[in-house]
């Protein structure tokens, strides 16, 4: 029996409550149960059994389902149908206020030992977070529906692919699920009888930030979440199943759970080199997955794999592979357009769902950045009346797009394979103003590890919390890994030697600033020319100067033509600046010291070897 089984026992001990029929308790014949599955239909009942929903609704994913739901979530609200004509099949829904990023203080990892979570997360033994959070479900839905979400991260038939169940009483979460996720019978087809799902419970209770826990059980497969109704907080699938739960189930089996972009560049002759990169919360991951090659590109073309999450595992012939194993973007919208994200705007033209941007009377919505300046009668995220001197922003921050992979002109003809892509480079790459240049490439898979562990980032208003302050986040994973992070960077080291033909390594830094606060690279589209040198570095086809991080290239290196850019802002930006990298290696003290009793032994070496060469 495991904490979840002895606490329910407790809890469940004199309820007395029969949840009769369900199959065939709403005259609709949607909602009906749809699987045999024993461990289900048990762990359902017990916690419908907790919550005490008027129904449980067992979704299918099928096409009825969501027009009945959709209709359902317009008529309460939940949803504003936009206008159909220009925006057809897309809805607008705004969040509480209090409740519009992902919280990492009301984030928990429950191990039996604190030493098991680590440092870098929050912990709470487990037989103490299910009483705390059964208490805080029971009776947490009477008078509502519990949906219950059958769902498959990865494609069908793959190795890699998890099945999830998500019991939530958000129509905007089941709805969100179907666009993020492979939804139904499918989920189902891949489980067969195994017993081995991931069981996920969503309770939006009054959607308080005083009452919201995101609390992951990692040995019993099981997330629950309370008191929140937003994106990574809530889409189970995302970070809490695909990577925190994914990150602890990919070091037990053999595997990599990594908060990595997925992309192909397929050169004029038709070769093909795929990367993945891993940047942190709002640093660019889904436009560098969508890029654009420049006009001096002609011939080269950008594919979308996946814009958030890799799954990889050494594949047949020794090389890294990855699949992407979610089905939609939940990407922000803030800055996206037709001149910075020709291929984000295409996706979310249709059967999109918009949280927090600003909405215009009529059903057209707006943000900043938009190619079109702001229509009249604008009502901000907030749903106040907005005009240009109101001096705050219309749409929020973190504001979403949540549509589905299929939209996407440059989605991968191998995105939907089973054994995913062949990776020939990883790419770490921060939010840095100043230190960092443009690119480099380590020396090594361990010097790789090294530069991933110590990659520091400005916070985003992808997190509830300050914006703009540099912090170490390790393979951008700090608020996504699932155990203890000296261990997982433990992990990275042992894949190096399961891995016959490891990938090579890069940083990138496109936000590095001048003297007055203006990027020293124009990013975005041409983000290309970088990425031409990375996949001429992987290929062996172009050489690199050796520096004290690594290999650079030089100025010429980097193909500038077709943009009006001065080179020597390109030197700027891949200067290196020893006096300010003294101080880096200082503020890289704040991870050593924290993660110092699990910190392999190597990324010290690293670091004594990167003084030394300074
Ligand atoms: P999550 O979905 O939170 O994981 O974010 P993400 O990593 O996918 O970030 P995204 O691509 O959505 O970019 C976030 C912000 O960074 C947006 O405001 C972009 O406009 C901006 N951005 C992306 N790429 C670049 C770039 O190359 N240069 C500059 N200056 N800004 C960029
Ligand atoms: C992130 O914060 O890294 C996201 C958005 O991708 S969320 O799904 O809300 O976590
Ligand atoms: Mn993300």
């Amino acid at each position: 029996m495991n904490y979840s089984e002895m606490v329910l026992d407790r809890i469940l001990h004199n309820s007395t409550l029969q949840i009769e029929g369900r199959d065939g308790m709403s005259d609709n014949p949607l909602g009906t149960r749809n699987t045999q599955n024993q461990g289900i239909i048990s762990w359902v009942e017990r916690m419908a059994q907790i919550c005490q929903p008027e129904q449980v609704f067992w979704c299918d994913g099928s096409v009825p389902e969501n027009e009945f739901l959709t209709r359902l979530a317009a008529e309460r609200g939940v949803l504003i149908p936009l206008d159909q004509e220009k925006w057809p099949g897309c809805y607008y829904h705004r969040s509480e206020i209090n409740d519009v990023a992902r919280v990492e203080q009301c984030t928990y990892i429950c191990t039996p030992s604190a030493d098991e979570a680590g440092p870098t997360n929050n912990w709470a033994a487990p037989a103490d977070m299910y009483s705390k959070l059964y208490g805080l479900a029971q009776g947490a839905m009477r008078g509502r529906r519990m949906y219950v979400v059958p769902y498959l991260m990865g494609p069908p038939g793959s190795s890699l692919a998890k099945v999830g169940i998500e019991l939530t009483d958000s129509i905007y979460v089941v709805l969100s699920m179907r666009i993020m996720t492979r939804m139904g019978e499918i989920a189902y087809r891949q489980l067969g009888e195994s017993e081995g799902f991931n069981r996920g419970l969503h309770c939006m209770l009054d959607v308080s930030p005083e009452r919201r826990y995101i609390a992951h059980f990692p040995q019993d497969n099981t997330i629950i979440s309370v008191g929140s109704n937003y994106g990574g907080n809530v889409l189970l699938g995302k970070k809490c199943l695909s990577l925190r739960i994914g990150s602890y189930l990919g070091r037990q089996e053999g595997w990599m759970a990594e908060h990595m972009l997925i992309l192909g560049v397929e050169d004029p002759q038709g070769e093909k080199t795929y990367v993945a990169a891993a940047f942190p919360s709002a640093c660019g991951k889904t436009n560098f997955a969508m890029l654009i090659p420049p006009k001096r590109f002609a011939g080269w073309k950008v594919w979308t794999v996946g814009d958030d999450i890799a799954w990889m595992r050494p594949g047949a012939d020794g090389r890294l592979c990855a699949i992407n194993p979610e089905n939609g973007y939940f990407g922000v919208v803030p800055g996206t357009s037709y001149r910075s994200n020709p291929n984000a705007m295409e996706s979310m033209k249709r059967d999109t769902i918009f949280t927090n941007v600003a909405y215009a009377s009529g059903g057209d919505i707006w943000w900043e950045g938009k190619d079109n300046p702001p229509p009249e009668n604008l009502f901000d995220w907030q749903g106040r009346p907005w005009s240009s001197s109101s001096g705050e922003k219309a749409a929020h921050p973190n504001s979403r797009f949540c549509s589905p992979v299929t939209n996407n002109p440059a989605l991968d003809p191998k995105f939907g394979h089973p054994e995913g892509v062949p990776i020939s480079g990883i790419i770490f790459g921060g939010r840095r103003a100043t230190v960092l240049p443009l690119v480099f490439q380590a020396f090594n898979w361990i010097h790789g590890v090294y530069v991933g562990a110590t990659m520091g980032s400005e916070t985003t208003a992808a997190a509830a919390g300050a914006v703009g302050q540099v912090r170490r986040d390790p393979m951008a994973m700090l608020p996504f890994c699932g155990y203890n992070m000296g261990a997982y960077l433990g992990h990275w080291l042992k894949m190096r030697k399961i891995i016959k033909r490891p990938p090579k390594i890069f940083h990138v830094n496109w936000f590095r600033k001048d003297r007055n606060g203006r990027f020293l690279w124009p990013g975005f589209g041409d983000n290309m020319r970088v990425l031409k040198w990375i996949i001429d570095r992987c290929r062996g086809r172009v050489g690199a100067d050796e520096t004290p991080l690594g290999w650079m290239p030089a100025a010429s290196d980097i193909d500038l033509e077709g943009l009006d850019y001065d080179r020597a802002r390109l030197e700027e930006a891949l200067g290196i600046d020893v006096e300010e990298w003294k101080k880096e290696i200082l503020a890289q003290d704040e991870l050593f010291l924290r993660l110092h009793n699990d910190l392999p032994s190597e990324l010290h070496y690293q670091r004594e070897l990167l003084i030394s060469r300074l």
